[in-house]
């Protein structure tokens, strides 16, 4: 199943030489020269791929404006020479210095529903955020006319979770609170989106339109938007009713961390206008979202200092760790919120509360000894370490004192099982199927709700928490070289 997963994985999605038939495509290397263009592109431009391949950009279009000082991305309108309309031209460079010319029909674009969403100038709770995040759902389904709109924040291990959705009337059922897994989103797809300010795919059943050119590899498409869509994901598409489909980033300190996702049964083209105007309401959004998360860790931060005043206090008083461990202890406990402590120090084992037993104790040592982190984390013990022992701890997070191996002391936060129900939208353990005379993977069929009990896993170790040891590692310190 690994090896099957891993095939999707490699799907070189921006070199599949195809593009979407809603626009035309032109390609130029770094000095200007034509290499590529779509088979449709007389469809827009009046002229023939022949009459294009191999001829200078300028001597077909005269003056075309192109990114300049740094910029990679430039977008403009523009009336078109053959026609009486006008064109939207989308002109990026490529990481090796071609252009790629997406050239589109002009819509009109009537943004006076555009209401500017409402922006707190530092949004400090998160019932703020909430807001912002469901008037862009609402502002994002009236701009682009797209039933489905959801908000798909990345969690763990890159699963996904619908945590927000704003549905049309006519929609039938919800996505809400479902997860799904990672390998629906390949990480090529996911790192596209960090490089692209939406992906548009207005026509999941149209057919792709070759792009040509004399003997020259397939172009990088990675800026284009028009790239021909997956074979697998318009199975997927199909296999979920839908039609059309358009995702917006939501970028927080360079992580993609979630997706506004804009279903529709219908075929769909947003204006390119209106596709601006929404991305700009996401990255407004976005940076909203990285204050808030800024000033929350901030407040973490400036708060370490008096909720570890007690214990700071204790071990200046007492002057040792193990004469401390007696009130210590049960304050880890508390303020950590951790089911048992664990300290190695001076070949003494300390232990309070839930504790792993010598010999499960003796394996996550050595796992952790050998990784050489400073913190290092399991949330499910018997998965994650082969040999352990099943244990009522499932999640230990453990950090070092002292870089000498034999004398260093060792803390080991441990964490009870916890058990969980996750709401999938479908099974997420995927079909597997013959395509083309070959076993691979394929899109599931249901996304009804799917429940999966998983047993054997502590709550997830998060930022909060590795902080909270980073900054008892650094008392512990104090006594254990003081
Ligand atoms: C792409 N998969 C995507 C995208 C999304 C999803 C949002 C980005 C393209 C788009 O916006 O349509 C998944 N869409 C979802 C999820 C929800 C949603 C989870 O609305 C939840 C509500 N997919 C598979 C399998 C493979 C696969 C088995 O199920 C591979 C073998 C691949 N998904 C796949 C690929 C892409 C993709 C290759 C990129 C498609 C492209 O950009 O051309």
């Amino acid at each position: 199943m690994e090896k099957l997963l891993s095939l999707c994985e490699h799907e070189q999605l921006h070199l599949t030489g195809a593009i979407q038939p809603h626009g035309v495509l032109i390609y130029a290397n770094a000095a200007g020269v034509i290499t590529h263009c779509s088979a449709n592109v007389e469809s827009l431009v009046g002229v023939a791929p022949k009459a294009l391949l191999g001829q200078p950009l300028q001597a077909v279009f005269g003056e075309v404006v192109m990114p300049i000082n740094g910029d990679n991305r430039c977008v403009y309108t523009e009336r078109a020479w053959e026609f009486n309309g006008y064109l939207d031209f989308c002109i990026n460079m490529s990481d090796s210095g071609d252009y790629s010319i997406e050239i589109y029909p002009h819509f009109a674009s009537d943004n006076k529903n555009n209401k500017e969403v409402q922006l707190c100038e530092m949004p400090q709770h998160e019932y703020q955020i909430t807001q912002q995040r469901n008037e862009l759902l609402e502002e994002v389904a009236k701009m682009t006319g797209f039933k489905r709109i959801m908000y798909y924040q990345f969690v763990e291990n890159n699963d996904g979770e619908v945590v927000a959705e704003f549905c049309h009337s006519s929609v039938d059922g919800s996505y809400l609170k479902l997860r799904f897994p990672a390998s629906d989103i390949p990480q090529i797809a996911r790192d596209l989106y960090i490089k692209n300010p939406w992906r548009m795919i207005p026509d999941a059943a149209a057919d792709a339109i070759a792009v040509l050119s004399f003997e020259q590899a397939a172009p990088d498409l990675t800026y284009c938007d028009l790239r021909s869509v997956s074979p697998m994901h318009k199975i997927y598409l199909a296999n979920m009713g839908v039609h059309a489909s358009l995702s917006f980033p939501v970028v927080v300190n360079g992580n993609l961390i979630a997706l506004v996702a804009c279903h529709d049964n219908k075929r769909n083209i947003v204006p390119y206008a209106m596709l601006e105007a929404c991305r700009s309401l996401v990255s407004r959004f976005s940076m909203s979202l990285s204050a808030y998360t800024a000033y929350q860790r901030m407040c973490l931060v400036d708060g370490l200092n008096s909720r570890f005043k007690p214990i700071q206090l204790l071990l200046q008083r007492n002057g040792s760790l193990v004469d401390s461990w007696q009130e210590l202890a049960p304050w880890i406990l508390q303020e950590l919120n951790v089911s048992g402590v664990v300290v190695i120090h001076d070949n003494k084992i300390l232990r309070h509360g839930l504790t792993l037993e010598d010999s499960a104790l003796s394996i996550v040592e050595q796992e952790f000894i050998n990784s050489s982190e400073l913190i290092w984390s399991k949330d499910c013990l018997s998965r994650q370490l082969s040999s352990f022992v099943l244990s009522e701890v499932a999640g230990v997070m453990a950090t070092r004192i002292g870089s000498d191996l034999k004398n260093m002391t060792r803390v080991y936060l441990c964490q009870q099982e916890q058990i969980q129900e996750i709401a999938w939208g479908g099974n997420p353990e995927k079909p597997v199927e013959f395509h083309d005379g070959k076993l691979g993977i394929s899109p599931r069929r249901s996304f009804a709700k799917w429940i999966e009990k998983r047993v054997g896993y502590s709550c997830p170790w998060d930022n909060r928490s590795r902080l909270l040891l980073l900054k008892l590692r650094e008392l512990l310190s104090g006594t254990v070289y003081g």
